[in-house]
């Protein structure tokens, strides 16, 4: 028996199952599965430039004949979605397993999005499990599953069931010999003439599949407590089955733990066989949908569960009228603590200097997103990873005969690699102009520090190559490619002055330090302190919002925290006083 997260339990069921070929691209809450799955022995697994890539990697392993698991979270499909959908269609070789971790609330994400509808819309079987031991079990059996259906299944988290921990009772590896490859154009050339004929075999092995779900255990009805006459029937999945369980004992529930084919005849037996019947589900109307368009009435609890965000058991007990919301557990006048940059992080001079430039910066995602936040407050735009460089070149095209101030895109290097890359060839190859700062803080800072293209660090530690992002800016097409050290301020500023001045070309400006988090390649340095008779309470220092300084109410001096301090001296260069000291 071991303690094992969600994550961890889904990576140690695929390597039970015989699992050789592991390929994914990092995003909370879904990233140490691969993490976990690459330090088992007898496995190859690799980080993806981006989710497509990791599928397409996948379903190349897969009609080869070794079983396969691809890990994202729930945005990362969007990318992946259109090998996904074709997939349906080819089916697989060795079996293929794809985990989708969704993130209601939006603890780390850009949107709420329900990966249910992925599974119904590209026909791909989804399992749900509920705690750590139905991911290793669901993980473990979905290979066999995948084969014997011919189709990708996903095995479907959330935030709790992906980072919550609970016992598992993990298993020894089956022996899986990797099927023979056989050349088959009719399966895998999905050219019209054949995915024609692989669309209707598409719908057999869906009705197929269809036709297992009524029958698994995976869904099972789980009595209540015996105190009502089973008058309260509850349909519901995944983290949602534990919080039910919690809120209202006393009802029959319905445990999906295939949330795509449902199993028809179990939820009409279900709703016949209570007085009552409700669905909860978490941020979505999915479940309640597919129950209505079987002719089932639900009915509505008391109160509105809530439309959006997580679920709590507390929340499900206010919908059900047992219990009323009489307090919040922290206190209203607590004041806000909202994320930071890190102290010394590099990124923070490109936002400051951006600011003074009083440009469009059209952002992206990564840790430098939190450059919208004030005092830095240097971010007109976040939608998804890569846009920043496209969505520059439309802010150009629209405003470019009309706004003064420069356009600037703002992109992290894993960010770069996963999807600004093509934007980049999009706006060069389109003649466009503009900025683009490349922030390369040397990793995939803000999912963990994952390795990636351009730090040259692969997922099971293999050799490999770094490549270089200037020259491959280059060859891009991009002639001005300036490498700049963000934490020498006149440099970023300078910088910045050039390349915005110009307006009749595309700059790319490369600012490279390695993020202060990383053990092996930050240095430390001995934190600074304000001499306070030199400290005229400008402010001018607080206002890059570096966490290692505040400013007293009182007197308005500043103050230096020299355990958060690590001695980057990006505040020293902004005190014109010489009031910021090395000892
Ligand atoms: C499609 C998609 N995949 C994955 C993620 C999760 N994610 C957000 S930003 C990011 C990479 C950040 O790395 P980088 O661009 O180097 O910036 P840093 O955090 O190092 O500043 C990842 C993996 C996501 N939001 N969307």
């Amino acid at each position: 028996m071991e303690l094992l997260s969600g994550n961890q339990a889904i990576a140690q069921g695929a390597w039970e199952a015989g699992c050789q070929i592991g390929v994914a691209y990092p995003g909370t809450p879904s990233t140490e599965t691969m993490e976990t799955f690459a330090k088992l022995p007898d496995v190859y697994a690799e980080w993806a430039p981006n989710e497509k890539v990791a599928v397409e990697v996948g379903a190349g392993a897969s009609a080869a004949g070794t079983r396969v698991l691809a890990t994202m979270k729930h945005v990362g499909v969007n990318v992946a979605a259109d090998p996904l959908f074709t997939l349906a269609y080819t089916g697989v070789g060795g079996g293929m397993l794809i985990l989708t971790a969704d993130d209601p609330g939006m603890h780390s994400s850009q949107n709420e999005q329900d990966n249910h509808f992925y599974a119904r819309a590209a026909h791909i079987p989804m399992l749900e499990p509920s705690d750590s031991q139905e991911a290793h079990d669901m993980a473990k059996v979905a290979f066999e599953l995948s084969e014997r259906f011919d189709l990708p299944f996903f095995i479907r988290s959330t935030v709790r069931i992906s980072h919550a921990k609970s016992p598992v009772e993990v298993g020894e590896r089956e022996n899986f010999t990797p099927k023979q490859y056989k050349k088959n154009p009719a399966k895998w050339v999905m050219m019209p003439a054949f995915a024609i004929g692989r669309r209707a075999s598409l719908d057999q092995r869906v009705d197929a599949v269809t036709a297992w779900a009524d029958e698994t255990p995976l869904n099972r009805i789980v009595p209540g407590d015996g105190s009502d006459d089973g008058d309260i029937g509850v349909i519901c999945t995944g983290a949602i089955y534990q919080y039910v369980r919690d809120a209202l004992p006393e009802a029959r529930i319905l445990k999906l733990g295939v949330t795509w084919p449902l199993p028809k005849l179990k939820i009409q037996n279900f709703a016949f066989g209570v007085k009552h019947l409700y669905v909860v589900e978490e941020a979505s109307t999915y479940l309640s949908e597919q129950v209505r368009a079987l002719g089932i009435k639900l009915d509505q609890p008391e109160n509105p569960l809530p439309r959006d965000g997580e679920l709590d058991p507390w929340a499900i007990q206010i919908a059900f009228g047992k219990r009323v919301p009489t307090h919040t557990d922290t206190p209203e006048d607590l004041p806000a603590r909202p994320p930071a940059l890190c102290a010394g992080c590099p990124h923070r001079p490109v936002f400051r200097e951006l600011g003074r430039l009083h440009a469009i910066v059209v952002g992206d995602i990564g840790c430098y997103t939190l450059g919208a936040l004030p005092p830095l407050s240097a971010m007109d735009t976040t939608l998804c990873m890569g846009a920043s460089v496209s969505m520059g070149h439309g802010f150009e095209l629209a405003l470019h005969h009309t706004e003064h101030r420069p356009i600037v895109s703002v992109i992290g290097d894993s960010t770069f690699g996963h999807s600004g890359l093509e934007s980049l060839l999009g706006t060069v190859y389109n003649s466009g102009i503009g900025t683009i700062c490349i922030l390369d803080n040397r990793t995939t800072a803000m999912t963990g520090q994952q390795g990636d293209m351009f730090n040259g660090i692969t997922l099971q530690h293999r050799p490999t190559r770094e490549l270089n992002m200037a020259q491959v800016v280059r060859a891009l097409g991009v002639d001005d490619v300036e490498e700049i050290n963000p934490n020498n301020i006149k440099a970023v500023r300078e910088a910045l002055q050039r390349a915005t001045k110009a307006d009749d070309r595309l700059s790319v400006l490369i600012f490279r330090s390695p993020c202060v988090q990383l053990k092996d390649s930050f240095v430390r340095q001995k934190p600074l302190h304000v001499d306070e008779e030199k400290c005229t309470t400008c402010g001018v220092c607080v206002s890059i919002g570096c966490p290692a300084l505040s400013s007293d109410l009182d007197s308005g001096i500043a103050h230096i925290d020299e355990v958060q301090c690590v001695g980057c001296k990006q505040c020293q260069q902004y005190c014109a006083f010489h009031a910021i000291k090395e000892d």
